[in-house]
Parts: C-alpha cells; sequence; structure tokens
C-alpha cells in the first residue's frame, strides 16, 4: 500500500455542510489516514471549528463571501497557498473515506487528472451544450480544440491532481466565473449548459481547453478495485446529517461508526449529534425515507420564509 502522505485533502461548506466535513474528515482518521486537510468554512459555528480541529491536521480558511455556491471555490481551494504538498485531493463534504484510502490520494502519473468519467454520459452531454462550452472555452482561453477530447463528462465530488497544475486550477476557476451566474446555486437549470455547475465548467475546460491533464482510465476510489476501500458520496438531498432519504440509507452502516467513533473520543457529546445520526431516532427517520426530499424542502422553504 502507498503510504505516501505527500497530499493534502481539500474539502469546503457552509454551515449546513459543516457535519458533513466533520464525518468526512473523521472517517479519514478513523482509518489512519493522517495527511494534512484543509477546510475551506463559511458562517461555520465556534464549536463545529473547533470539533474538526481537534480531529488534528486540519486548517480551516474562511471563504470568500460569494453568493456562488461553495462548490465553486473548488479550484481556488484546491491551489491556495496552505496547501503545501505535491499533490491535492479534493472530496466532497458529503462524502466518506470507507477503509484505508491512503493508496487513491495520489495520482500514478502527474500529468493525469484523476476523476471518475459519468458512463454513460449525462443527457446534458449534447452537441448543442458543447458547442457552447467550445464557444466559451475559446473565449476565455484563447483557443480551443476542434473536437471535444472526451465522448462524456467528468464528476467533481474527488479529485487528485499534481499541483504542478496551479495553472490549470486557475483557469477552471476563471472560466467558472466566466460563464457562471453570480448567484448561481448547486446546479442550473436541467438541460443548459452549465447545468452542474463548477463540474460542467470543468468538464468543457477538460473537453476542449488547450494544456490541460489528462483524465485517468484507471479511476479506483470507487472500489473499483477493492471494494472495502472507497469514497462514498452521498448524493440526492437531504443529506444524511439532514434526514435520510431512500438512496442514503446504504450508507447508514458505514456513516453510524464514524458518530460513534466521535462520541467515543470525546470531540461531539452524543446530545449534540444531529437527530438523523441518533439511535434513537432512526425509527421515525426510517419511516420519513420515501417523503423525505418533500419534507426537506418544505423545512428549507419554511427556514426561507420565516428566517428562523
Ligand atoms: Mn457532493
Amino acid at each position: 500500500m502507498n503510504e505516501s502522505l505527500d497530499t493534502t485533502i481539500v474539502t469546503a461548506g457552509d454551515r449546513a455542510f459543516s457535519w458533513g466535513a466533520l464525518l468526512l474528515v473523521a472517517s479519514m482518521r478513523m482509518n489512519g489516514m493522517e495527511h494534512p486537510v484543509v477546510v475551506g468554512t463559511m458562517d461555520w459555528t465556534d464549536a463545529m471549528k473547533k470539533r474538526i480541529l481537534a480531529l488534528g491536521g486540519v486548517t480551516l480558511r474562511e471563504l470568500p463571501k460569494s453568493r456562488r455556491c461553495v462548490a465553486c471555490q473548488k479550484p481556488m481551494m484546491m491551489g491556495c497557498d496552505d496547501v503545501k504538498t505535491d499533490w491535492v485531493c479534493w472530496a466532497d463534504a458529503d462524502g466518506m473515506f470507507v477503509g484505508d484510502c491512503s493508496e487513491w490520494l495520489v495520482g500514478e502519473d502527474p500529468d493525469e487528472i484523476v476523476i471518475r468519467k459519468y458512463d454513460p454520459a449525462p443527457s446534458d452531454f449534447t452537441d448543442a451544450n458543447l458547442a457552447v462550452w467550445k464557444r466559451d472555452v475559446a473565449r476565455v482561453c484563447g483557443k480551443a480544440t476542434e473536437c471535444s477530447r472526451y465522448e462524456t463528462r467528468v464528476n467533481t465530488a474527488f479529485i487528485v491532481i499534481n499541483r504542478k497544475w496551479k495553472d490549470f486550477l486557475e483557469r477552471w476557476q476563471r472560466q467558472m466565473e466566466e460563464v457562471l451566474p453570480l448567484d448561481v446555486g448547486i446546479i442550473m437549470r436541467h438541460g443548459t449548459p452549465y447545468f452542474q455547475t463548477d463540474e460542467s465548467v470543468l468538464a468543457s475546460v477538460l473537453c476542449f481547453a488547450p494544456d490541460v491533464p489528462m483524465v485517468t482510465e484507471r479511476y479506483k476510489a470507487n472500489g473499483s478495485v477493492d471494494k472495502s476501500r472507497y469514497f462514498a458520496h452521498f448524493a440526492y438531498n437531504p443529506k444524511p446529517w439532514q434526514m435520510w432519504n431512500t438512496h442514503s440509507i446504504k450508507w447508514r452502516p458505514l456513516i453510524m461508526p464514524v458518530v460513534d467513533w466521535l462520541v467515543d473520543k470525546g470531540i461531539v457529546p452524543s446530545n449534540e449529534i444531529p437527530r438523523s445520526l441518533r439511535k434513537a431516532w432512526w425509527p421515525l427517520y426510517r419511516c420519513l425515507t420515501p417523503a423525505a426530499p418533500w419534507v426537506w424542502r418544505a423545512i428549507k422553504l419554511k427556514r426561507r420564509l420565516f428566517k428562523v
């Protein structure tokens, strides 16, 4: 196994994702992954900052105030000065490491970017959208390749890249600033050219920009070579620390040991665990899973309307 610590894990989240980031970093430490971690925070409580710092080897960096979703800060965070190692690994705060994943945190080839390609290509990977990507890449980067390098796009929940690609990270950041609206949320309208925001823009750059790293053909962090060591990504809302949905309940047996570990280590008192992660509340949350997306949307709407 590759025991190299020459990589920094970078993640970020607003207050709503602070519990996700805590679980992510706790899953590393619990599995013996001692790599340095940089966490971008936005409006976190002091208690959450204290908890994540207690895991050791963690640097916090306040994210710039922006109306764009936190995901649009990924390349800036990966390229920031707090990262001192030759490699950097982005891991979404709505994800967790299962087992010791040290081996997947460094690339095999510095010229490659380790990132998962969708297979099959998502429905927004259309000729019309590709034409917009190519036009925008040419406008911002000065030129674009004639044809797309790939026949699908990438997923940005987990990325490993060598820091020699700092200019490329800056180009991804600049491209987002140029093509995404100033107040963009986590996704845009379905079918639009940049529907998946940071993910769509990275795909446009990888497909058409000059001088970019090649996407690896050997993505392993999804358990493809070892089913016991992988990065689990909790797609779909609500997230496990909010409510359980029909997709996420399969992750519960993996998440609960991390919660127990945080309590055992004295990092979080058991009465401060979010209700969805407390065993006593499980029967209720389990009943709610089919309705979770709607219940969660209603709670969020109520919060927005009444500012509670
Ligand atoms: Mn995510």
